[in-house]
């Protein structure tokens, strides 16, 4: 593909029913399989204390870095199926879930479209999603926030830990 269609985008994975190690594994291998993203950076598999609604299991999280042609939106769309693919149920907010997909960061673009907000409105003050972008790109910007690295330092990784580790560098 030309270069200058390429975009970058940080996408956050997590899970915490059915295996949630094998779901967000598997949700990376369909990641890398689609023919308009390219996996660029993988981090290693995180299990986290639950956010928001605590009464639920711990989550299975991890981050990649991807390239794409596709735009935001299309981004978004092609997340929301593998998604649905993975047998995901929406119920309440925060709910416990199969699959959870989330654009982070797409190419450094704000938008407050409520479909697509990004930078992703709460990512930088999550440290199961800063720990694991500080493991793979310290040096990542989030929107006005700061780096991977200031913000996962600033997030804590107090009920983070690394479940298997495919790197060489610990997250903070
Ligand atoms: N996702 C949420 C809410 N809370 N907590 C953890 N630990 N990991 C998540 O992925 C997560 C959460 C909403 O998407
Ligand atoms: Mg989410
Ligand atoms: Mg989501």
């Amino acid at each position: 593909m030309p270069t200058h269609t390429l975009k970058t985008a940080v996408i956050a994975l997590g899970s915490n029913l059915q295996n949630p190690a094998g779901q967000v594994e598997a949700a990376l291998k369909a990641i890398a399989a689609h023919d308009q993203i390219e996996l660029q950076q993988a981090s290693s598999l995180y299990i986290t204390a639950p956010i928001g609604y605590a009464d639920q299991p711990d989550f299975v999280n991890a981050v990649c870095i991807v390239t794409t042609t596709l735009s935001g939106k299309d981004l978004l769309a092609v997340l929301n199926g593998i998604e649905q693919a993975f047998g995901r149920k929406r119920s309440f907010r925060n709910a416990p879930r199969t699959l959870d997909l989330d654009i982070i960061d797409y190419n450094g673009e704000f938008s407050e479209d409520p479909h697509l907000t990004l930078p992703h409105p709460r990512a930088h003050e999550r440290g199961f999603v800063m720990c694991p972008l500080a493991e793979i790109s310290p040096d990542y910007v989030i929107g006005n926030y700061g780096t991977a690295k200031e913000l996962a330092v600033r997030t804590g990784s107090a009920d983070i830990r690394i479940l298997k580790n495919d790197q060489t560098q610990k997250a903070v």
